[in-house]
C-alpha cells in the first residue's frame, strides 16, 4: 500500500536521478512526495516503479509543500541553472522560515552561493549537494557531498547518510556536511575533475599497450582485471576491462569501433577555469579536458595525419626488455600520474577553502569519495589515511605513503614517457602529471628569467634573493625611465 503522508521530504524532478533517489529513500523507510514539472509523469511514476512502495505524488507546488512535515525539506533534481532557479522562486511562496530547499543537480558553486544568500534574505535554508555515481549510485547508494546552510544539516542527516553509499570495510556512509554555502558544489567540481583525469589515464595506458605493444583487446582486459586487484582497484579500471572485453556482433571488440571523439558536459572545464582562477596547476585536469578538445578535432587530425610527419608506430617496438615489464612500468606511470592529479585536485580544494573560508574536512572528502561515486577506488582509503595522520597536510606529495609510493614508481614512469616520446605517442596526463612533479620538487625554477623579462619590457619589477621584502625595477636598457609600473600578481 503507498503511504498516504504527510512526507518526510519532496523531490522535484522525475528523469532518471529523481526518480531512483527516491526509490532509494523509499526503501530506506522515508515517505517521499514526488513532483515534476510534466505532471504526467508524476502519475507514470506512481502507477509504475513507485506502486506500492512509501511514495506519494503531488500534481502542483502548493499540493506537495501541503504534504511535507515541517520543516519542510524539497531536493531539486533537474537540469542545472534556470531551471532551479524557476523552481526556487515558485516555492518562496509557499514555504515558511527554516524550511529546507537542497539543490542535488551539478549546479555551478557560485550559482550555489548565490542562491544561500539569497534564501538567506528570505529567512529559507538552502543546501547545494553534489551526487555522484548516476543512475545505479542514486538507485542503491551515492555519493553525496552537501554543503550551504549548516542549520539545515541536522535536519537532512539521517535521510542522507542513510541513502548514501557505505564504505564496504567499516559501513561509514559516503556523505558528510562539506562547509558552508558553494562547498558541496565545488567538492562535486572537484570530484567530476579528478573523474576527467583518471579517464584521462586509463586512455592513456590503453593508448601505449595498444600502439606500442601491439596487445589484443582481450589481452588488455586481463591486464586491466590484473590491475584492479592492486593498488589501482577502482570503478573505473574494472569497467575499461568490461569494455575491452565487450564484442560487437560480429565478434570484434566495440570499442574499437567508436569514434574516437570525445564530449563533455563542463565540469571539468569549470574545475580547470576555477584552478586557473586561482592560481592552483591542476595541470592534469586541464590537459585532461584539452586532450578531449583535440579528440574533437577529428576531421583535422585525419587531414593533420597525411601531411605532419613523425615516428612510425607501425613496427612492434623493442621496448629493451619483455613485455610484461613494459607492462609493469605503464601500471606504474598511471599510479604515480593518479598520484600527482589527486594532490593538484586538493591543493585546488584548499586555496578555496582559504579563500571561502571552508573549513574543509579532506580526509572526510576522501571518504565522501571512497565509495558510491565514478572515482571510487581503494586509492581515496590511502588520501583519507593520510588526511587523517596529518589534517594540516600541505600537499599529498609529502605523506609518507605517497611519497614513497611515487618513488617506487619515479623510474618506470620517466621511462614510459621517454618511450612514448621516442614513438611519437601522446601522453597528456602521463607528462603533464611528471612535470608537475619535477617542478615542484625544485627548488630552483627558471621564472627569475620570466621576472627580468617581465621587468624589461614592462617595468613590472621584481624582488633580489638577497632582498626580497623590496620590489626593484631596473633600467635595463639605459634607454627607460626609473618608474616601475604598480606591482601586480596575475
Ligand atoms: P536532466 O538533467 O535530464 O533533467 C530532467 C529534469 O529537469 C526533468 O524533471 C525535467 O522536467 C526538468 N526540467 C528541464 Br530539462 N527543464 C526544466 C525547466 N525549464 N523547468 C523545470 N524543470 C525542467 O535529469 P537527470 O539526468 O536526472 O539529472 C538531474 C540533475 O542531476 C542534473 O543537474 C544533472 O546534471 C545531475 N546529475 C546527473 C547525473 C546522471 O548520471 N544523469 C549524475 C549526477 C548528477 P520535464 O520532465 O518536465 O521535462
Amino acid at each position: 500500500m503507498a503511504s498516504e503522508g504527510p512526507a518526510d521530504i519532496a523531490l522535484i524532478g522525475l528523469a532518471v536521478m529523481g526518480q531512483n533517489l527516491i526509490l532509494n529513500m523509499a526503501d530506506h523507510g522515508f515517505t517521499v512526495c514526488a513532483f515534476n514539472r510534466t505532471t504526467s509523469k508524476v502519475d507514470d511514476f506512481l502507477a509504475n516503479e513507485a506502486k506500492g512502495k512509501s511514495i506519494i505524488g503531488a500534481h502542483s507546488l502548493e499540493e506537495m509543500v501541503s504534504k511535507l512535515k515541517k520543516p519542510r525539506k524539497i531536493i531539486i533534481l533537474v537540469k542545472a541553472g534556470q531551471a532551479v532557479d524557476s523552481f526556487i522562486e515558485q516555492l518562496i511562496p509557499l514555504l515558511e522560515q527554516g524550511d529546507i530547499i537542497i539543490d542535488g543537480g551539478n549546479s555551478e558553486y557560485t550559482d550555489t552561493q548565490r542562491r544561500c544568500n539569497y534564501l538567506k534574505s528570505k529567512d529559507l535554508l538552502f543546501v547545494g549537494s553534489g551526487v555522484s555515481g548516476g543512475e545505479e549510485g542514486a538507485r542503491y547508494g551515492p555519493s553525496l557531498m552537501p554543503g550551504g546552510h549548516p542549520e539545515a544539516w541536522p535536519h537532512i542527516k539521517e535521510i542522507f547518510q542513510c541513502i548514501s553509499a557505505k564504505v564496504s570495510d567499516n559501513n561509514e556512509p559516503c556523505c558528510d556536511w562539506v562547509g558552508n554555502d558553494g562547498a558541496g558544489h565545488f567538492v562535486k567540481m572537484v570530484h567530476n575533475g579528478i573523474e576527467y583525469g583518471d579517464m584521462q589515464i586509463i586512455c592513456e595506458a590503453y593508448h601505449l599497450m595498444k600502439m606500442i605493444l601491439k596487445l589484443s583487446n582481450d589481452e588488455m582486459a586481463d591486464i586491466f582485471a590484473d590491475w584492479n586487484k592492486q593498488e589501482l582497484d577502482s570503478f573505473l579500471i574494472e569497467i575499461t576491462s568490461d569494455i575491452m572485453r565487450y564484442k560487437d556482433d560480429d565478434g570484434q571488440p566495440l570499442v574499437e569501433k567508436i569514434l574516437d571523439s570525445a564530449g563533455q558536459k563542463g565540469t571539468g572545464k569549470w574545475t580547470a577555469i576555477s584552478a586557473l582562477d586561482f592560481g592552483v596547476p591542476v595541470t592534469l585536469i586541464g590537459e585532461s579536458v584539452f586532450a578531449r578538445c583535440l579528440s574533437s578535432l577529428k576531421n583535422e587530425r585525419l587531414a593533420a595525419s597525411e601531411i605532419l610527419s613523425g615516428p612510425s608506430t607501425t613496427m612492434e617496438f623493442d621496448v629493451g626488455g619483455d613485455k610484461k615489464s613494459f607492462i609493469d612500468d605503464i601500471r606504474k606511470a598511471l599510479y604515480a600520474s593518479k598520484i600527482v592529479s589527486y594532490a593538484q585536485g586538493f591543493m585546488l580544494l584548499r586555496e578555496a577553502a582559504a579563500k571561502f573560508d571552508w573549513n574543509l574536512n579532506y580526509g572526510g572528502i576522501a571518504l565522501m569519495w571512497r565509495g558510491g561515486c565514478i572515482i571510487r577506488s581503494v586509492f581515496l582509503g590511502n588520501i583519507k589515511k593520510a588526511f587523517d595522520n596529518n589534517p594540516e597536510l600541505q600537499n599529498l606529495l609529502l605523506d609518507d605513503f605517497f611519497r614513497e609510493e611515487i618513488s617506487k614508481c619515479q623510474d618506470s614512469w620517466r621511462n614510459v614517457i621517454a618511450t612514448a616520446v621516442k614513438l611519437g605517442i601522446p601522453t597528456p596526463a602521463f607528462s603533464t602529471a611528471l612535470a608537475f612533479y619535477d617542478g615542484y620538487r625544485s627548488g630552483q625554477l627558471p621564472a627569475n628569467l620570466i621576472q627580468a623579462q617581465r621587468d624589461y619590457f614592462g617595468a613590472h619589477t621584481y624582488q633580489r634573493i638577497d632582498n626580497p621584502g623590496n620590489f626593484i625595477h631596473t633600467n635595463w636598457t639605459g634607454k627607460g625611465g626609473n618608474v616601475s609600473s604598480s606591482t601586480y600578481n596575475a
